[in-house]
């Protein structure tokens, strides 16, 4: 059938999913269908512990605001990053990670080929129009062989994903709200960032940017 200017408009199915690197995997709007039901599992991790700007061991102020849900959450003052099983904000332990969640990344980690994983840290990051995150690898994990599952929501951003060296080139792979990234084995270490963010109005999050990084950290 002829196609009218009317096809413009009609919606898109997400693309199919795609290696980046030997293994690491985007899996386009792979959390779409459970993000109605996330949302406000977020936002009660939120309501227990509130997103905060941590420090550098160097004493800058980070871009990114975060939280953390699970046994473990990820901090850094100066005394250095690492997982801690308490908030230092409110004292307490962390907020559970909603089982959604973590069947989603067991889910999205097998697609990619790692089987049993099983997340105890989620760490949750919040960007604003103009918020970038530079180049860093994840090293505060105890097993590297342990993939990091990741769900992007809210305004778009462009995820920077270099080598094994800070010099080393970099792709660009947009992400969108709903997409999921699995990186693993041989990519797990590999330097990586996001640019700053673009302004813009997300219809469900506003001008906003949440992503939720999954890992086996202890
Ligand atoms: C590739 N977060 O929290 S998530 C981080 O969008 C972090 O907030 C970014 O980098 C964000 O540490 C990117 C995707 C991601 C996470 C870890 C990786 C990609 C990765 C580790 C190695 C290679
Ligand atoms: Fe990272």
């Amino acid at each position: 059938m002829m196609q009218t200017e009317l096809d413009l408009f009609a919606p898109h199915d997400p693309p199919q999913p795609y290696r980046v690197g030997t293994q690491a995997m985007v899996l386009p709007g792979f959390a779409l269908p459970q993000v109605q039901a996330l949302l406000p599992m977020l936002r009660e991790v939120i309501a227990q512990a509130p997103f905060r700007h941590m420090y550098t061991p160097g004493g800058l102020k980070m871009a990114v605001a975060l939280t953390n849900c699970g046994a473990l959450g990820w901090v850094s003052d100066r005394q250095g990053y690492r997982y801690s099983g308490i908030d230092p904000l409110t004292q307490r332990p962390w907020p559970v990670i909603p089982e959604a969640l973590v069947l989603l990344a067991n889910h999205a980690a097998s697609l990619a080929g790692f089987s049993d994983f099983q997340p105890d840290a989620c760490l949750v990051n919040c960007y604003r129009p103009g918020t970038r995150l530079s180049l860093h690898q994840d090293r505060d994990e105890r097993d590297f062989s342990q993939p990091i599952v990741s769900v992007s929501l809210g305004l778009p951003a462009v995820f920077l994903f270099g080598g094994h060296t800070r010099n080393a080139s970099t792709q660009r792979i947009p992400l969108h709200h709903g997409d999921v990234l699995v990186w693993g084995g041989e990519d797990r270490l590999r330097f990586h960032g996001v640019l700053p963010l673009k302004p813009g109005v997300h219809p469900q999050m506003g001008e906003l940017r949440i992503n939720l990084t999954l890992r086996k950290a202890g």
